[in-house]
């Protein structure tokens, strides 16, 4: 196997800065977004793993809201602090952490609860005092502002962004004046000498990688023509992690409830506007309880109608309880209706989310928000469609 197949994707400035942060820390907190997905999921305790595997023992994860079932076999998930479960102490360990890494995130507003807890740190940060450690591929304000925070909004995943932060620590020519780091951190020196690769991939560590490569990029089928991404697969593997048994564990997970969920939005509930090659699923409270949907039970609907032909554009919505500190905005609204869109090749979806369904995200991937019931989004949404969507 060659380890040696990858370019340096993360700067020296990037490099340089993970090592001042994971250097001068004792205690680190790892927290990623509400609603965790497998990348989130994956490049967070990843990230623990690594930590841990040079050297660094006062490593705690944090998840804002409950992750779904089907990531809670993953190396390392049942030590997460979940915010709903222990509100105290996962703000303890946000607030008090020398060094907060954030995963899959790159905003403080993402984190549900502890999301002002999470801003101070934000709001207080200084370069030359590093507690913040950013590793996403979102768009982020404070990243755009600091060259030296990982964020790649080209990245098909977080999980690949640390991949590349462990792997390029372990090839010091990663960082270009390497003597000059050393010369500021004693203990620099034992960071970069007891972590080489192949060492120090772990079967633990390539699994949460591997998952959330996967889990972003659909098994590989959008966001997964970079060659590079397959270098990393390969050597994940080497560390003898089974890939099949790691997608059907994800993959292969759905409750009956579930699949019989899938068949009512399909059936009864998929709207096609033919004229802008876009579907359109709502589902709302009363709908959602009929087939005691959880939360995780939303997840991967909106990528369905994408199967059809000539589809190109997937919108999926579904009410939810407005939380308390969104009662100001909603303005007197009894329920907001969560949306998610899709789409493929050049036919961006993030402008729509933004301006009309107060959200963002990526080009063909993003999400939304809307102050009142599903109906009434999806009006807003059908008003809206002639202006975004292509009709070619
Ligand atoms: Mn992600």
């Amino acid at each position: 196997m060659n380890f040696d197949a990858l370019s340096y994707k993360l700067s020296p400035l990037q490099v340089e800065y993970s090592i001042r942060c994971i250097a001068n820390a004792h205690s680190i907190a790892i927290i990623t977004h509400q609603n965790p997905d497998g990348d989130a999921m994956g490049s967070s305790l990843a990230m623990r793993h690594f930590l841990q595997a040079i050297g660094k023992d006062n490593v705690t994860n944090i998840v804002p809201t409950s992750f779904p079932d089907f990531l809670s076999w993953l190396p390392g998930a049942n030590s997460i602090i979940q915010c709903e479960l222990q509100p105290e102490a996962a703000t303890a360990a946000l607030r008090d952490a020398d060094l907060v890494i954030c995963t899959d995130l790159g905003e403080p507003t993402r984190v549900a609860a502890l999301s002002p807890i999470l801003a101070e740190r934000f709001n207080e940060y200084n370069a030359n005092n590093p507690k913040l450690l950013i590793i996403d591929h979102h768009l982020s304000a404070i990243a755009n502002e600091h060259p030296e925070q990982i964020a790649y909004p080209d990245s098909a995943s977080a999980s690949e962004l640390v991949f590349r932060l462990a792997w390029q620590l372990s090839r010091h020519a990663s960082i270009q004046d390497r003597d000059h780091v050393e010369e500021i951190l004693d203990n620099t020196r034992d960071i970069l000498e007891t972590f080489s690769f192949p060492k120090a991939l772990t079967p633990d560590f390539a699994t949460c990688i591997y998952t959330g490569m996967m889990t972003d990029t659909g098994n590989f089928s959008y966001n997964s023509c970079q060659p590079e991404m397959y270098s990393i697969v390969a050597m994940l593997l080497t560390t003898g992690i089974n890939k099949d048994a790691i997608y059907d564990r994800v993959f292969n997970a759905y409750s009956a409830d579930r699949m019989r969920l899938m068949g009512y939005c399909l059936y009864h509930k998929m709207r096609l506007f033919p004229e802008y090659h876009t579907a359109l699923i709502t589902l709302n409270r009363r709908e959602m309880y009929r087939f005691n949907a959880k939360s995780g039970d939303m997840e991967g609907i909106v990528n369905l109608p994408m199967q059809i032909k000539d589809v190109y554009y997937s919108i999926f919505m579904r009410e939810d309880k407005i939380p308390t500190h969104q009662l100001t905005d909603a303005n007197g609204a009894k329920v907001k209706t969560k949306i998610s869109f899709r789409s493929q090749g050049n036919r961006p979806v993030n402008q729509l989310a933004r301006e009309a369904f107060r959200g963002g995200g990526h080009m063909n991937a993003s999400g939304g928000e809307y102050f009142g019931t599903v109906d009434e989004a999806a009006k807003k949404f059908v008003e809206e469609m002639p202006k975004y969507m292509q009709k070619t």
